[in-house]
C-alpha cells in the first residue's frame, strides 16, 4: 500500500480509510467528527471500538499543514494495527482513536500553493491573512505566550478560542469520551521529540511529571530498538520553546494523563519539513513502536 512510500493527497487519505474500513468492518468504523471551514469532513478512526468502556489512546496528526509526514505516519498506523493479527489482543484491551487529518484545508493548500503553508485556512472579518495556528487555539492558557494576535503571523491564536471549527471539532469530540482517554498523542514534524507537558510557559510541570518522563523514555527506547534512530525527551515548554493554546496541553488540562506531542524526522533543517517520500517507511515504522508502547502502558496502569 501506497502510505509507506508516497504523500497522499487528502482525497486519497480518505479513499485509504474508507478501503480499510470496508476490509476490516468489526474493527475499523469511521466517525465524522466535524467540517473544516472550507466544508471537507474531519474523521475519526475507531479501532477496536467494542461498545464497552475500555481505555483510549488518541492520536492525532497534520494540525499544521506543511508537516506531511505525520498524515502517513498515522495511516500507517491505522493500517498497520488491524492488519497484523499480533496486535488483536492489545486492541482486546485499549482502543484507539486515529483522527489522520486534523487540517485537511491547510494541507490541500500546502500541496497545491504553497509548501510551507502552516495554519488553517479560515477568513476573519476585515482580515487581509487566511488562517490560524490551530496549535494555538485550544482553549487554556490561550492567548498568553509564545501566540500572535495578528491574522498574518504563522503563530496567530485565532479570534478567540477555538474559533477554528477544527478545533471545535476535536475539542468536542475529545470532551465526550475524555474520562477514557488515558493517552493522547499530537504528531507533528519535525526535530525528534517526544514533548510533555506544560507548554504554555516554562519550568512548570504537571504533579506527574515522573510518569510522563518515563513512558516518554520508553518511547524513545522503541523508537532507537527500530534503527538507532535518537527522539530526545523533553519538556515543551524549557526545551522548545513555550507555547500557549496547543492541543497536548489542553488534553492534560481534561485529565488525560500521558498527553505528548511528537516531532517527528527528521531532525536536520535542511531537509526539515520536505522529507523525502523514501523515507516514510523507516519514520512510519519507529513512530508505531512508539505509540505501541504508549498503549500498553495504558493497559497496564488502567
Ligand atoms: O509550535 C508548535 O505548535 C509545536 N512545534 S511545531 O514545530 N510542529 O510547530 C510544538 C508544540 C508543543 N506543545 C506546547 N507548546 N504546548
Ligand atoms: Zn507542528
Amino acid at each position: 500500500n501506497d502510505v509507506n512510500n508516497r504523500y497522499l493527497s487528502y482525497d486519497e487519505q480518505m479513499q485509504f480509510l474508507n478501503s480499510i474500513a470496508q476490509q476490516y468492518p468489526n474493527d475499523v468504523k469511521l466517525q465524522k467528527i466535524g467540517n473544516s471551514y472550507e466544508g471537507r469532513s474531519l474523521t475519526a478512526v475507531r479501532i477496536g471500538d467494542d461498545g464497552s468502556s475500555k481505555p483510549i489512546v488518541w492520536i492525532d496528526a497534520g494540525v499544521h499543514a506543511r508537516e506531511w509526514i505525520s498524515y502517513n505516519v498515522a495511516l500507517y498506523l491505522v493500517y498497520t494495527i488491524v492488519s497484523q493479527p499480533a496486535y488483536q489482543d492489545l486492541l482486546n484491551a485499549v482502543q484507539l482513536v486515529v483522527v489522520p487529518n486534523t487540517n485537511p484545508d491547510g494541507y490541500e493548500y500546502s500541496r497545491t500553493n504553497d509548501r510551507m503553508w502552516r495554519k488553517t485556512r479560515s477568513r476573519f472579518s476585515n482580515g487581509r491573512c487566511s488562517g490560524a495556528d490551530a496549535n494555538r487555539n485550544y482553549p487554556f492558557f490561550w492567548g498568553t505566550q509564545g501566540v500572535s494576535h495578528s491574522q498574518c503571523s504563522e503563530i496567530y491564536c485565532g479570534s478567540r478560542p477555538q474559533s477554528e471549527p477544527e478545533v471545535m471539532a476535536l475539542t468536542n469530540a475529545i470532551q465526550r469520551e475524555e474520562t477514557r482517554i488515558k493517552g493522547y498523542i499530537a504528531l507533528h514534524s519535525y526535530g525528534q521529540e517526544i514533548l510533555y507537558p506544560w507548554g504554555h510557559t516554562m519550568r512548570t510541570y504537571p504533579s506527574d511529571v515522573q510518569d510522563l518522563i518515563q513512558v516518554g523514555k520508553a518511547m524513545a527506547a522503541a523508537i532507537r530498538a527500530v534503527n538507532n534512530t535518537d527522539y530526545n525527551v523533553v519538556n515543551s515548554g524549557d526545551g522548545l520553546y513555550p507555547a500557549a493554546g496547543a492541543s497536548d496541553d489542553w488534553a492534560k488540562s481534561r485529565g488525560i494523563k500521558y498527553s505528548y506531542t511528537i516531532e517527528l524526522s527528521p531532525i536536520d533543517d535542511y531537509t526539515g519539513f520536505s522529507l523525502p517520500e523514501d523515507r516514510i517507511n523507516q519514520v512510519c515504522r519507529e513512530a508505531f513502536q512508539a505509540i505501541q508502547v504508549l498503549m500498553i502502558e495504558v493497559r497496564s496502569k488502567f
